[in-house]
C-alpha cells in the first residue's frame, strides 16, 4: 500500500489545496482516507478551508488569462503528454483506485484507460474547435461564429469514477482554453490528489502549474461555495440526483452554466428472440460489475414472459460463479461497497423487496468473513409487476427481473422512472430494435443493442434526461460546452444595409 502511495507522490499527510502552488492550510482540519477493502487508514488529507479554496479560485482565474491565449493546438500538445504521463503510470494509478474505492483491478486499470482515452481525442479535438460561416443577407457582409475559452470550470466528482469523469471534464476544457478547479469525493481524494499532481507536472514544465488546481473538503460546504461562486462560469457536477438538484439550483440563481451527470435506473429489454448468452454476460457485467456502483449500472430487467423463467435461472448460475472479496486478488468480481451508508441502504432495500410484492431469488446478505463488513451478495429480485422501490436508485448491486408482453410494455417501463441515463434492449428483431430506439421508443441518454447499458466510450457524449440532469460529457461536440460562442459580422463595403430590410433615414 505504502509503495503505491509513494510511487504517486501522495504524502501520509497531504495539503487539500493546490493554486499555482501547493497549499499548507493553517489548522486544517484533517480527512482521514481509509480502503472499503479492510477499512485501514490510507492517508490523511488537510480539508481546504474558505481562505484557501478563495486562493485557488484567485490562482485559476489568473492562469486562465494566460493559459487562453495559448493557440490550441499547442495546448493540446501539453494534453498529449499528460495522455503519455497517465499511460505510464496506468498501473499504478489503477491500484489505487482499487484500493481506494474497492474497484477490481481490471476495473481500476479500465478507468485510467478511460482518461488515458480522452487525453487523445482532446489532443485531436485541438485541432478542431471549429465554428460555422454563415452566408449574411446583407451584401458585402461576412458572418461567422467562433469559440472561445469560458474560464475556471469548476469540477465535482463521485466517488465510483475518481479519475475518469474528471478526466472527460478536465482534458476538454483544457483544450478548450479553460483552467480546471477539482473539488473531488470526499471518499476518493487520494486518487484526485495522484491523477491531479501528474497532470500539474506536466503542466508545470509548461509553465502553466496552476492550469489543475484542487481542493479537497470532507462535505457539501466547498461544492457548494463553488455553484455559488460568480468567478467560475460553469460547474460540472456527477452524483445523486439531490446533489444535483443543489448544485443546478445555485448555479442557476446566478444565471451560470452547469453540466449535470446524476442518478441512472437502467433497464435492460429482453426479447423472446434474444441471444441468451449476450444477455446473462451484459446483465453480469452491467449488474453485478464495480458491485452496482455505477450511474450506469444495471438495475431493471424486463424480460418476455417466454424467457422470463429461464432467464432467471441463467442469471442465478451466473451469479453464483462471481467471486466476491479483495479486488486486488485475481479471480475476484465484485469488491465491497465504499461506505457503511451504502451497506444501510442496500440493507434497507432488501428489507423492503417483501414487503412490496418481490422475491428475492439469489443474494440479499451481507458477506461474512472478509476483511471489511461492506461486502454483499448480488442480488436477484423477482417481481410480477413494478414495485416502488424500482423508481429509486439504490447506489448497490440489486436487480429487479420483471415480466413483459412485448417491446411496447417494456419501452413503457422502461421510461416510467424519474431517471433517464441509459437503457438496452436485446432482440435480434430489427422493427423491435428501431421501435426502441424511435422518438416514441427509450428516453434515455445513452440506448444500446445487444450489449448492456455501463461501460461507454468516451468518443460519445455522455449524460441522461430528466432528473440524470440532461448534460453531456466526454466525446462528441460536448466541447462546446466549455467555451463561450461568439457570432461575428463584418461589414467590407462601403454602405451601411440593415438587416430585415430596414430603412433608417
Ligand atoms: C458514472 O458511473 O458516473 O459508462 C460514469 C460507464 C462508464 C462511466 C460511468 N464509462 O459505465
Amino acid at each position: 500500500m505504502h509503495k503505491i502511495i509513494s510511487a504517486l507522490n501522495i504524502k501520509e499527510r497531504s495539503s487539500g489545496a493546490f493554486g499555482k502552488t501547493e497549499m499548507d492550510i493553517a489548522g486544517a482540519k484533517m480527512l482521514l482516507v481509509r480502503s472499503p477493502i479492510d477499512g485501514k487508514e490510507i492517508a490523511q488529507v488537510q480539508c481546504a478551508d474558505l481562505a484557501s479554496y478563495d486562493r485557488v479560485v484567485r490562482d485559476s482565474i489568473e492562469v486562465f488569462h494566460e493559459w487562453r491565449k495559448v493557440p490550441a493546438p499547442e495546448r493540446g500538445q501539453v494534453i498529449r503528454r499528460i495522455g503519455e504521463a497517465l499511460r505510464d503510470s496506468k498501473k499504478d494509478l489503477g491500484r489505487l483506485v482499487s484500493l481506494e474505492v474497492g474497484k477490481i483491478l481490471a476495473e481500476g486499470e479500465g478507468e485510467i484507460q478511460e482518461a488515458i482515452d480522452i487525453a487523445d481525442f482532446a489532443v485531436g479535438l485541438s485541432r478542431q474547435l471549429y465554428g460555422k460561416t454563415m452566408h449574411s443577407e446583407r451584401r458585402q457582409h461576412r458572418m461567422y461564429e467562433q469559440w472561445h475559452p469560458l474560464g475556471p470550470i469548476g469540477v465535482i466528482t463521485a466517488f465510483n469514477f475518481p479519475a475518469a469523469v474528471w478526466a472527460w471534464n478536465a482534458m476538454i476544457a483544457a483544450v478548450c482554453g479553460d483552467t480546471i478547479i477539482w473539488k473531488p469525493s470526499e471518499l476518493a481524494p487520494l486518487t484526485a490528489l495522484a491523477v491531479n499532481s501528474l497532470c500539474r507536472e506536466v503542466a508545470k514544465s509548461s509553465g502553466f502549474e496552476g492550469l489543475f488546481s484542487l481542493v479537497v473538503g470532507d462535505g457539501p460546504e466547498l461544492g457548494a461555495r463553488l455553484a455559488a461562486d460568480t468567478r467560475v462560469p460553469c460547474v460540472s457536477a456527477t452524483g445523486s440526483c439531490s446533489m444535483g438538484c443543489s448544485v443546478g439550483k445555485v448555479v442557476g440563481e446566478r444565471l451560470g452554466r452547469s453540466i449535470l451527470e446524476l442518478g441512472g435506473n437502467n433497464a435492460v429489454t429482453v426479447l423472446a428472440d434474444a441471444d441468451m448468452k449476450l444477455v446473462v454476460s451484459g446483465i453480469l457485467f452491467g449488474a453485478v460489475g464495480t458491485a452496482g456502483q455505477r450511474c450506469t449500472s444495471i438495475r431493471r430487467a424486463f424480460v418476455h414472459e417466454q424467457v422470463y423463467d429461464e432467464c432467471i435461472e441463467k442469471l442465478v448460475a451466473a451469479y453464483r460463479q462471481v467471486k466476491i472479496g479483495n479486488p486486488l486478488e485475481n479471480g475476484v468480481l465484485m469488491g465491497p461497497l465504499i461506505h457503511q451508508r451504502a451497506v444501510d441502504a442496500y440493507q434497507r432495500a432488501i428489507a423492503r423487496i417483501p414487503q412490496e410484492g418481490g422475491e428475492v431469488v439469489y443474494g440479499g446478505n451481507i458477506v461474512t468473513g472478509l476483511p471489511s463488513s461492506l461486502y454483499v451478495e448480488p442480488t436477484i429480485v423477482r417481481a410480477r409487476s413494478i414495485i416502488p422501490l424500482m423508481k429509486e436508485e439504490t447506489f448497490a448491486p440489486i436487480l429487479y427481473v420483471v415480466p413483459i408482453k412485448d417491446v411496447d410494455h417494456a419501452i413503457a417501463l422502461n421510461n416510467d422512472v424519474p431517471q433517464g441515463l441509459s437503457s438496452a434492449i436485446f432482440t435480434k428483431d430489427m422493427r423491435a430494435v428501431e421501435r426502441f430506439l424511435s422518438q416514441a421508443g427509450s428516453d434515455c441518454g445513452i440506448a444500446n443493442v445487444n450489449m448492456g447499458t455501463s461501460g461507454a466510450e468516451i468518443g460519445g457524449a455522455f449524460g441522461g434526461e430528466k432528473d440524470t440532469g440532461g448534460g453531456r460529457e466526454a466525446g462528441s461536440d460536448s466541447w462546446k460546452q466549455y467555451m463561450r460562442r461568439q457570432t461575428c459580422n463584418i461589414n467590407f463595403g462601403d454602405t451601411m444595409p440593415l438587416a430585415q430590410g430596414i430603412v433608417f433615414s
